[in-house]
């Protein structure tokens, strides 16, 4: 089925532009999510955090950061889409990555011992941004760590909406493991996608007859306002329509693991590392330096497009 759903256009005074700067004397009291929070992303595969993730002066820092990575990508003839590991080419984002607002709010999820796996900015430009194929992280990661533990924050830089092709989840859809077949990489971000989705748009997802049998299957938006973020589990059945809308969406995804996991870096697709943020690691995992980058990494990495 082709994916040619009409996006409006979002008019400049929408109230769900505004970054979210609500802050109240607990906004970053630890822990950060609550039990119903946490309990919610045991049960349903991701929460929504509708509340301020960094503070206002480290999220302008970020955007700022991001919109001159992004000018020099784009620069380089790159689909913004494809802003993989940037963190391997610049440590700098490291501040972000590892600050305590972002690693207190996995913290509930994983436990102490916490390492990233990957980051990405994931950019979909006005007019003509990739639609994301339905997918389950882990489906892709399978032979990479033991056990399958990865929680992604997915940090709205801009607004996230579903006029600009916001994230969508199938909620509770957790077996992580589903049959995939081929897409069109020139309009999705990668090229395969689960089959009994295969190019759904997000409205037409709980039509589809073929769902697994006992699995709940409708999509839920995950609308967020600049500086709130999504919290999703790998296993998790997620994906995003196209932007064909006058907005630019990006959010900054960080995916982070508890340090226990042992990570079996040679059977990456990709060149790739990881990062101890807090805690301590397992001892059969290699730790990266996040105070200098690795060029070469990153060069080796470059032009494939996606974490997956
Ligand atoms: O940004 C999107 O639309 C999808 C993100 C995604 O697939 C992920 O964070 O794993």
């Amino acid at each position: 089925m082709p994916t040619t759903a009409a996006a409006p256009d979002v008019a400049a005074n929408d109230p769900r532009l505004a970054p979210n700067f609500d802050f109240r004397p607990e906004t970053f009291n630890r822990p950060r999510l609550t039990q119903d929070e946490v309990a919610a992303y045991c049960r349903d595969g991701y929460v929504l955090y509708h509340k301020p993730v960094l503070r206002r002066e480290q999220f302008d820092g970020l955007f700022a950061h991001f919109e001159r990575l992004l000018d020099e990508h784009t620069r380089a003839g790159l689909r913004p889409e494809s802003m993989d590991t940037p963190h391997f080419a610049d440590h700098r984002l490291f501040e972000w990555v590892f600050c305590d607002e972002v690693l207190d709010l996995v913290e509930p999820l994983v436990g102490p011992n916490i390492a990233l796996f990957s980051s990405h900015f994931l950019a979909k430009p006005a007019g003509d941004g990739k639609r994301v194929p339905w997918h389950e992280d882990s489906f892709y990661w399978r032979d990479l760590m033991e056990p399958m533990h990865v929680c992604t924050v997915w940090l709205s830089l801009d607004p996230s909406l579903p006029e600009n092709g916001c994230m969508n989840v199938i909620p509770n859809a957790l077996h992580g493991y589903s049959d995939y077949e081929d897409v069109d990489e020139s309009t999705n971000v990668f090229g395969t996608e689960i089959n009994w989705l295969k190019n759904l748009r997000t409205d037409q997802v709980q039509d589809a007859g073929d769902a697994p049998k006992g699995l709940r299957v409708r999509a839920a938006k995950c609308e967020l306002r600049p500086n709130e973020a999504s919290l999703h589990d790998a296993r998790l059945i997620h994906g995003s329509d196209p932007n064909r809308s006058n907005l630019r969406r990006c959010g900054y995804t960080m995916r982070f693991i508890p340090a226990s996991v042992l990570y079996q870096s040679r059977n990456h697709r990709f060149p790739h590392q990881i990062y101890l943020a807090r805690g301590t690691g397992h001892p059969d995992n290699h730790y990266a330096d996040p105070t200098r980058d690795y060029p070469d990494l990153f060069e080796q990495r470059f032009g494939t497009g996606n974490s997956h």
